[in-house]
């Protein structure tokens, strides 16, 4: 790395200041390269994860239990495209192109959330992840609405709205189901059984092992800690599974009279590593469907791109 000039220094002093005074940046703004090469790390691992995370629940359109759980989960798995747009937008404005993000994302040098790479099995499962997968990522999210990129920032505020809606959803569901037949009860159980510790991992390692976690908070890209986020998370679905008549699977699981704070048994953290590292049980085809439709859109995008240059070159003729 290149050595820090004196006037880097005054550069970076500034922008140090500004960003502890809360100020945001903006995508013109001097930035350090290590803060703009954090945020498109971030950034697009978060746009892929949305991206990815399509498959999962597209996996039970076609079989939805009825007309109004189609509609809404139509809904639903549209808006989580809808959120990779927004992130890739995001991370655009930071120099990268949506040609680079993709790239990254199919010769696999960019990570997405390891929670998308567990299967759906049962309806109920559609459930579980409205619930808890997005329970999660709400709770990792709204932090995010303040963090100081403001491009990254604003996307944030409408995406964290359409989540609050699908954890809405993924709850009223898993209550349909738990207070239904004695095997729709089973069905919810089951699915809490498989989706509660990797949903408790997608907080990402433990303070003592999160690289980035300490950087990203003095520049107010993370506002709290994987640990802390997981903590509130685990301390309000208790609750919640409470009141659904669900037991979350874990027999270390004790509220904590001096913390006041529910304590969960060991994170099994090689599985969480195993799953990153691309060994989960669902990496390998989620990863082959985004080729093939990587591949099979190809002419849509030659299409948009002679229609656009069918354009400026119109353009160009009337301007003469
Ligand atoms: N999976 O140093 P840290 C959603 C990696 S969207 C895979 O702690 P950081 C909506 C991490 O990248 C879900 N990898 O990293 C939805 C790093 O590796 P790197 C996605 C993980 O960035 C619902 C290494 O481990 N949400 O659910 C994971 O400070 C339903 C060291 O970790 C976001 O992306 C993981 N779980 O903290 C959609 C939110 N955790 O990059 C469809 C924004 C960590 O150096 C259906 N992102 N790693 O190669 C964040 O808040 C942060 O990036 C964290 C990780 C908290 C994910």
């Amino acid at each position: 790395m290149d050595p820090m000039t004196a006037e880097d220094q005054v550069r970076r002093e500034a922008f140090d200041a500004h960003v502890a005074d809360e100020g945001k940046v903006e995508p013109r703004d001097w930035m350090p390269a290590a803060y703009r090469k954090t945020l498109v790390r971030q950034i697009s691992q978060h746009a892929h994860s949305e991206i990815i995370g399509m498959q999962p629940e597209g996996n039970w359109v076609t079989r939805a239990p009825s007309l109004r759980r189609k509609v809404i989960l139509m809904a639903k798995v549209q808006d989580e495209a809808g959120h990779g747009l927004y992130l890739y937008s995001a991370a655009e404005t930071l120099g990268v192109t949506r040609d680079e993000m993709e790239q990254q994302l199919l010769d696999g040098t960019a990570k997405y959330s390891s929670i998308f790479n567990y299967p759906t099995l049962t309806w109920a499962d559609v459930g579980a992840i409205g619930w808890l997968v997005d329970g999660a990522a709400i709770i990792n999210q709204v932090p995010i609405c303040r963090c100081s990129y403001g491009p990254y920032a604003r996307a944030m505020v409408r995406i964290c709205k359409e989540e609050s809606f699908h954890q809405r959803q993924g709850f009223e569901l898993m209550m349909a189901l738990s207070r239904g037949t004695e095997k729709q009860k089973a069905m919810a159980q089951d699915a809490l059984d498989r989706w509660w510790w990797p949903a408790v991992m997608m907080f990402g390692p433990s303070d003592a092992d999160s690289v980035h976690s300490q950087q990203n908070m003095a520049w107010k890209i993370k506002r709290f800690s994987n640990d802390d986020l997981r903590q509130k998370f685990i301390d309000m679905t208790v609750k919640q599974a409470a009141s659904l008549g669900l037991t979350i699977p874990d027999p270390d699981l004790a509220f904590n009279q001096e913390t006041g704070h529910w304590d969960i048994g060991p994170i099994d953290w090689d599985e969480f590593w195993a799953v990153v590292k691309g060994h989960g049980p669902c990496n390998r085809q989620r990863m082959q469907h985004r080729q093939a439709a990587h591949d099979n859109g190809a002419w849509v995008r030659e299409a948009a791109m002679a229609f656009a240059a069918k354009e400026r070159a119109r353009a160009a003729r009337e301007a003469a």
